[in-house]
């Protein structure tokens, strides 16, 4: 059960860390052996999940699911799933076929560390597990609304699509369509981005809010849900405009992973197009916006506020 989250206690970065202590228990516990799992895929589901990362997704459903104040909500599944999505998501993204990276969370991909066919399936069985956790865990009705809105946030019109869209940008051989524009805008960007990063943390927001008012045998309203959506389509693309700043101005070792690549491969990225400084006055724009519809969601959504300013100031 998750304690109720409120700012007078601490600061928030130690409400993180703590949070993301919590959530590295949780998937620990999700990833042991099971019958007919082979024990070096298990080893590298579990090097690739459990290194350290920012735990930004799981933090998003415990976030918004402490919002709506009900106390007997179970949020930890959820959280779990996302960051078995966004783990895949990553082991695939390293892979020589696409972004080709040796580094990732200051440790070796887990292509390097395990070879290529080993993380692909690895990364497979991660998507699989995200579904497993969810369906198994909560009841019928909300552990289907879960998988739905995981399956989108995740899938073709998602995260997923979003990356084939990044890559045919990059001039990815095979990946651009007959009809695919020329000439990036600022507009190709936005929405790109509010695929490939932006629509996995839109789903960890409203998966926050179903796995809450499932606590109460009720659906979430619309107009939450919508809020919710509207706030992590700012925090996500907020992120991602840092992410690319960090790329630009950022140091490796508080990166853990190689800095300079996306000019580097010709990456669509904001200070690319729109310039350092317009980047940062972006950045806080959007975070601004978000704040202002968290703060629509009342008190307990107060966390989601410091977040939002976390998020672009971060150094990794
Ligand atoms: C391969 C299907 C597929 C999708 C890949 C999310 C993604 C799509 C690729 C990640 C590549 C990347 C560097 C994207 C930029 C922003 C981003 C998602 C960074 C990594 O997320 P963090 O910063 O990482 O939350 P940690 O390690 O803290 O979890």
């Amino acid at each position: 059960m998750l304690q109720k989250i409120s700012m007078d206690q601490d600061n928030f970065l130690s409400i993180w860390k703590n949070l993301a202590s919590k959530v590295d228990t949780h998937l620990s516990t999700c990833l042991q052996p099971q019958d007919g799992m082979p024990v070096r895929l298990l080893e590298a589901m579990r090097y690739s999940v459990l290194a350290p990362g920012k735990r930004l997704r799981p933090i998003l459903v415990l976030l918004a699911s402490n919002a709506f104040g009900f106390e007997n909500t179970n949020p930890w599944p959820a959280a779990c799933a996302v960051e078995f999505i966004h783990a895949y998501s990553l082991i695939h993204d390293d892979l020589p076929a696409m972004d080709d990276d040796d580094l990732r969370r200051g440790r070796p991909t887990c292509h390097k560390v395990y070879g290529e066919a080993l993380a692909i399936l690895a990364g497979d069985a991660l998507l699989t597990k995200a579904f497993e956790v969810l369906a198994k865990s909560y009841p019928a009705l909300a552990g289907a609304e879960c998988c739905l809105e995981l399956a989108k946030g995740a899938g073709a019109s998602g995260m997923v699509g979003g990356q084939v869209e990044d890559l045919a940008w990059e001039g990815k051989p095979g990946v651009r369509g007959e009809d695919h524009p020329k000439e990036p805008t600022v507009k190709h960007l936005k929405n790109l981005h509010d695929r490939k990063t932006g629509a996995l943390i839109r789903s960890s927001l409203k998966l926050g809010a179903i796995v809450s008012f499932a606590s109460q045998n009720r659906k979430p309203p619309e107009d939450l849900l919508q809020i919710l959506d509207n706030y992590g389509q700012n925090i996500g693309l907020a992120f991602q405009v840092t992410d690319d700043l960090l790329d630009v101005l950022g140091k490796c070792e508080s990166a853990g992973k190689r800095v300079g690549k996306d000019a580097q491969k010709g990456k669509l990225t904001y200070p690319g197009l729109l310039g350092i400084e317009q980047s940062k006055l972006l950045a806080g724009e959007l975070c601004k916006n978000a704040q202002h519809l968290a703060s629509q969601l009342g008190p307990n959504a107060a966390p989601l506020m410091d977040l939002a300013d976390y998020l672009v100031s971060r150094d990794h």
